[in-house]
Order: C-alpha cells, then structure tokens, then sequence
C-alpha cells in the first residue's frame, strides 16, 4: 500500500477542527499539516494517491461499540450477517464496530466467543471487537472472565431483562461484578426490571393487549430506571465502573446524573432510534409498529428532550446503535397477535453518523461532539484509543470525508443493511458520506463500495481508558 494524501478538507476530532492536509503510510496516520503548507504540497507531489476534500469535513471513522450482527433471538436471527452489516456500516461512515459474543446458559464463555469468532472471521468489510454477554455466572464463568480481559474482550454485557433467556438476578450480577473490579473488566447493563416487566406482559396479553404498541407500555419507564438505580448500587458494593447500555427513559438520566454528581465511575450510552423515534412509531396501524419493537422500548417524545441534555452535560457519553435488524416479513410477523413475541430490535448502523450529524444541523450538539459520542468516546470506553476514533499520528488511517451540505432520504430502497424496511423511511436529512477509509484502504469511493469482506480485522482492546 502506498501513501495517501488527504488535502483540503476540515479536520475535525473531539478536540479540534482545523484545516489540515493528512498524509498516510503504511495504514496509519503519519503526519497532519497546515492546508496547503509547502510540507502538505510535497506530500502530494510525492502521493501515489490525494484525495481532494476541498469543502467537506475530515472526521475518524465511526466507531458503533453496540451491534448485534446474526444474533439469535426469539427463534430466529438478526438479519445482518457481519459480513452485509459491516459492508452497511463502511456506507455509512462506520470503520469499527463491537458487536457482543453470546454465551450459552450451560456452556463456557470460550465456546460462546469462538462461536462469534467463527461467524466473523474473514466476512468483515471493516474492523470488529467482541464485548461477551455473560448468560449464565458462575465459578467456572466467573474464572474465566479474567482470561478475557487478557485477551482483549474487556467488556461484558448483564441482563436485568429476559427472564429465561440472557437474565441474572443480584447475586450473579454482584459476582460480576466484584470479578470485573478485580480484572479490568467493564460490566456493560441491560437495565430492566424482567421479572416486573415479565408479570405485565401476563397481564397485558390475558386482557387482549396484543398490538406493538403495548410492548413499550409493559417495559415502564420507572422499570428502567428501578434496574438503572439497582445497577448502580450493585456497582457500588462491589468498586466496579458500570456502562448502563441503551439509556432510553428520562428517569434512567436522572439516576446516572445523580451518580455522576457524586463522582462514580457510571456511564450511559443512548441510541439513534431514542433520539429520533417514540411511541408514536410504535402505535403505527397494521402491525407497523412492529418495526420499532426494541428494549429498551422507545419513549413518549418528550423524553427526546432529556436524553439530548445528557448529551450535552456528559451525563450520556456514548451513542451507540444497537443495531439488531430483524425483516418486518416473516420475522417482526412472529409477533402477530402477540407482541411478546416479535423479535426486539431495529436496523441503524448506517444511519448513526447521518442522524448525529443531523443533531448538529438541529442544534442539538456541536460538530465536535458529534465525534466526542460517536467516535472519540466510545473507542477510550473500550479500550481501542487512539488507534481508532481520532484523527492523529499512529492512528490507523480510519477516515470518512462527509459532505455536510448533501441532502439525503433514508429509505430501505437505498440503503445497504439486509432488512426490508428503514426505521427512518423518508426521511430527509443533510449530510452524507462521500468516500471511507478503513486502515488507509478506500472502502466507499465517492459513493461507490471499493471494500471487500475480510479486510476488516478482529481487534484485541485494551481496557476501558475513560475511568475518572
Ligand atoms: N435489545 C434489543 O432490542 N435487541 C437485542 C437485545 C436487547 O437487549
Ligand atoms: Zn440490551
Ligand atoms: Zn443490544
């Protein structure tokens, strides 16, 4: 490979944004210049490639630390497999994802992560890392954490939710996390009271409340933040960080703000669909709302409003996609008749950079912060800093050159990801990737795909480097 030089465009990190010329080797980042320096001229004389970025933005690629590519669920699989989802992620404008390895009840983590590995192995289009779900704590899964973290898989998802399936009562939770104080470790939380929220989907389905919509009634905002509160003291006892995972409910803010207010080492990621959807999707007629049938469930609107203010106070750090597409046809129709069984979750893993960078045209965030939440912040959060989520020498030369003057319709008609519908069908948004990189290799050309499934490689992280 040779070098690369990027010449013309505005540079912007969760630090700075400055008009700098970016000069690549060997995959890296080696050196950044004033805009037309007689440094940047000689670089590209000498270039075997320049590309001109002339009136656009220079961001790092985007960096989604929750996805859920062919994950089993509720009898079936999200529809992405890694190699389709991460092609969708290059589109756009997402050069890293951790997607979560899944351990199942009874058997060891390592079977569970080698699993994963086999599925994304040679199949990526950009770089991937594995958080492990923990389904099942005990001693033998509990010794085996700390082998994990070694090896650079530094993060683990719990459940408060799903009864059954993925759940773990206080004292497995406690366990965890008294392992992870130990080893480095970040204990991730899926914050729902599931035992609750298990007695009201009883209660709904025997008095005829079968529709989509009902979904986001039984997972009550207050059980979010009952989970939100509990994980948080769990935490506590044990001396352990906690990254509390979807944030959707106003009252969960309330309770990650308060211990932040006191200093804790907790953390709160939200998503796209929370920011930019609510329970008005899921009431949409004919079984559409359907579509929007993710838990933590969307909110009413005017939860929007609290979750950008965590945003911008830092008491929210990460946006993140939980992208977990399942087909309306044949897969979200499971639950025809009976909302507890339509498959939970949404496609975005394109979509997060656009609808972010829509947040900066609404006023919502700054340009700034858009890569603090989406590129920046989540690479310290799991360990991947700085060799992703910033623009600076050594960096791996992941790279997006955006147009933020473009205007776009998300649509399933155009978009990449391998499910039937967009949760953001018809809407228009400004801005659009024009041309990735991943490790210094154009992977989108001005809007034509250039990547190919196994360039994209497994990365071992360090642990999380946000702890304050
Ligand atoms: N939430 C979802 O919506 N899908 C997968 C798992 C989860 O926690
Ligand atoms: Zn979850
Ligand atoms: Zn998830």
């Amino acid at each position: 490979m040779g070098t690369t030089v990027i010449r013309g465009g505005l540079v912007i990190t969760a630090a700075d944004e400055t008009n700098a010329d970016i000069l690549i080797e060997a995959g890296r980042v080696t050196a950044l210049a004033a805009r037309d320096s007689e440094v940047a001229r000689a670089w590209a004389e000498s270039a075997d490639r320049v590309i001109d970025a002339t009136g656009r933005y220079v961001i790092p690629g985007g960096v989604d630390a929750h996805t859920h590519m062919e994950l089993p669920f509720g009898g079936t699989f999200a529809s992405d497999t890694f190699e389709t989802g991460t092609r969708a992620a290059a589109w756009g404008g997402t050069t890293t994802i951790v997607d979560f390895a899944v351990q199942t009840v009874g058997e060891s983590l390592r079977s569970g992560l080698d699993a994963w590995h086999a599925k994304a192995d040679g199949r990526c289009a950009v770089d991937y890392a594995f958080h492990m779900i923990l389904s099942d704590v005990n001693e033998d899964t509990l010794k085996e954490m700390d082998g994990l973290v070694d090896e650079g898989v530094t993060s683990f998802k719990l459940f408060m939710a799903y009864p059954g399936v993925f759940y773990s009562d206080d004292g497995k939770i406690l366990r965890a996390m008294q392992r992870s104080a130990g080893n480095g470790g970040l204990i991730m939380m899926h914050a729902e009271n599931g035992i609750a929220i298990d007695v009201l989907v009883e209660q709904a389905l025997a008095a005829g409340r079968t529709d989509p919509r009902y979904h986001g009634e039984v997972r009550h905002t207050l059980l979010e933040a009952e989970a939100t509160h509990r994980a948080i003291q769990l935490a506590r006892v044990a001396g352990a960080p906690l990254y509390v995972v979807h944030v959707s409910a106003q009252e969960a803010v309330a309770e990650l703000a308060q211990a932040r207010d006191m200093g804790l080492n907790v953390f709160g990621e939200t998503c796209p669909q929370y920011l930019f959807l609510s329970t008005d999707n899921l009431a949409e007629p004919d079984f559409e709302g359907a579509k929007y049938v993710c838990s933590t469930p969307l909110r009413p609107r005017e939860h929007q409003a609290y979750l950008w203010r965590g945003l911008r106070t830092n008491d929210l750090q990460v946006v993140s996609t939980d992208h977990c597409p399942f087909c309306f046809k044949g897969q979200k129709e499971l639950g025809l008749g009976d909302f507890s069984k339509i498959p939970n979750g949404l496609p975005g893993v394109e979509n997060r950079m656009d609808l972010l960078h829509q947040a900066v045209v609404d006023g919502h965030i700054s340009r700034r912060r858009w890569i603090e939440i989406a590129c920046a912040t989540p690479a310290r959060m799991f360990g991947l800093y700085p060799r992703k989520g910033t623009i600076a020498p050594g960096a791996d030369a992941d790279i997006v050159i955006y147009d933020p003057d473009a205007a776009q319709v998300l649509s399933a008609e155009t978009h990449h990801m391998n499910v039937d519908y967009s949760a953001y069908e018809g809407r228009t948004v400004t801005g659009r990737v024009q041309t990735v990189l991943s490790r210094g290799e154009v992977v989108v050309d001005d809007r034509s795909y250039t990547g190919r499934a196994g360039h994209g490689r497994y990365i071992a992280r360090e642990t999380c480097q946000y702890l304050g």
